[in-house]
């Protein structure tokens, strides 16, 4: 008779000749399969717009919109090389496109959002209707719609593209397609949209034509800019957020695409925030003033001073607080209703 095999040798044994058969134990994986808490791969992350720009101007000599299809440069997280993506779940880019440019048009069932950057006088179309873009502006493309860029102002115009990409790519639920002509047909007047459904007011008989996302394309800076400053103005500022809104679905009061949920938020002048956390990572994009975020994450701690333009990331479960000396605005967009849809999220607010 052979003697017993010591034990460590036998679980060798064992997961050596299941392996072919595409076999393994749990017990070695089961602690970082479940951990106690969330432990993202991903890490906080600063662009600088003056340090991001010259690449973007260059890219602009270097390829066409019309070549690139979309002339876009990516915010990789700086431990996601190569995966298109800001956090696991969310990919962000600054799109240029510069005067007389079209970007081609084409639909996909990833959802977008543009947040306008820098420079006027560009649109996007979106289902046969065009809405110009300012800076701050919040516009929508609804998951499978056509939509197409172009421009007919005279200085270069950048936004942020957030989508929802690695989230479809995870779910391999990406479809997408080109349309023949390279920019759609305008088949209703701007503000279209706005005017249906832009006013606390909706048309008494109408379809959910964009599905569970908003049927406003266009959220205007001027009309959000106003609401932060009469609430800094009037209203308990709140410690840890400043003054903060979400934009809505009007037709469901939740978020506006299903996938991102969207938020604008203005630091008042000595604003000197307390830490929270969160399962949702965020990107942010600075619209105006500067401030200062400090980050806390896996044994690791960041201080972002940020201003104009400036973007960056706050992945899941980091702890994270604001402060600003003179005051800033900061959109930001995150994956919250796909939390809250599998009611999986999380928040902590420390004191
Ligand atoms: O504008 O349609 O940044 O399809 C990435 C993929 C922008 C767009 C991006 C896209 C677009």
């Amino acid at each position: 008779m052979n003697a017993p095999l010591p034990t460590a040798q036998l679980r060798q044994q064992l997961y050596r000749e299941m392996d072919p058969l595409n076999l393994t134990p749990l017990w070695e994986v089961l602690h970082a399969l479940v951990p106690p808490e969330p432990a993202t791969l991903c890490v906080p992350a600063l662009w600088s717009y003056d340090a991001v720009r010259p690449f973007l101007m260059r890219a602009g000599e270097a390829i066409t919109a019309e070549e690139a299809v979309r002339r876009v440069l990516i915010l990789e997280n700086p431990a996601l090389r190569g995966q298109s993506a800001v956090t696991q779940s969310l990919y962000a880019g600054l799109q240029l496109i510069l005067p007389g440019e079209v970007a081609p048009s084409h639909r996909h069932t990833q959802s977008a959002l543009r947040f306008i950057v820098e420079g006027s006088g560009a649109y996007t179309a979106v289902d046969g209707e065009r809405t110009t873009m300012h800076p701050g502006d919040f516009i929508i493309t609804p998951s499978w719609t056509w939509h197409d860029h172009g421009h007919e102002g005279d200085e270069p115009v950048v936004w942020l593209d957030g989508l929802d990409i690695p989230m479809v790519r995870f779910f391999d639920a990406g479809f997408a397609e080109n349309n023949t002509s390279k920019s759609q047909k305008v088949s209703r007047i701007e503000g279209t949209s706005f005017a249906r459904y832009g006013h606390n007011m909706a048309p008494v008989r109408h379809e959910a034509r964009f599905g569970a996302t908003s049927p406003i394309f266009s959220y205007p800076y001027a009309r959000s800019r106003e609401a932060l400053e009469c609430l800094e103005r009037d209203a308990p500022v709140d410690d840890w957020d400043g003054v903060k809104l979400r934009y809505l679905n009007p037709l469901t009061g939740g978020s506006p695409m299903p996938t991102m949920a969207t938020f604008m938020q203005r630091l008042p002048a000595g604003f000197d925030g307390r830490p929270w956390r969160q399962t949702d990572g965020a990107v942010y994009s600075v619209v105006e003033g500067n401030g200062e975020a400090v980050i806390e994450g896996r044994g690791n701690s960041w201080r972002f001073a940020f201003g104009p333009r400036d973007h960056f990331v706050i992945p899941s479960w980091h702890t994270a607080r604001f402060s600003s000396e003179r005051g800033c605005v900061l959109f930001s967009y995150s994956d919250r209703p796909v939390h809250q849809a599998l009611g999986i999220h999380h928040e902590e607010r420390s004191s």
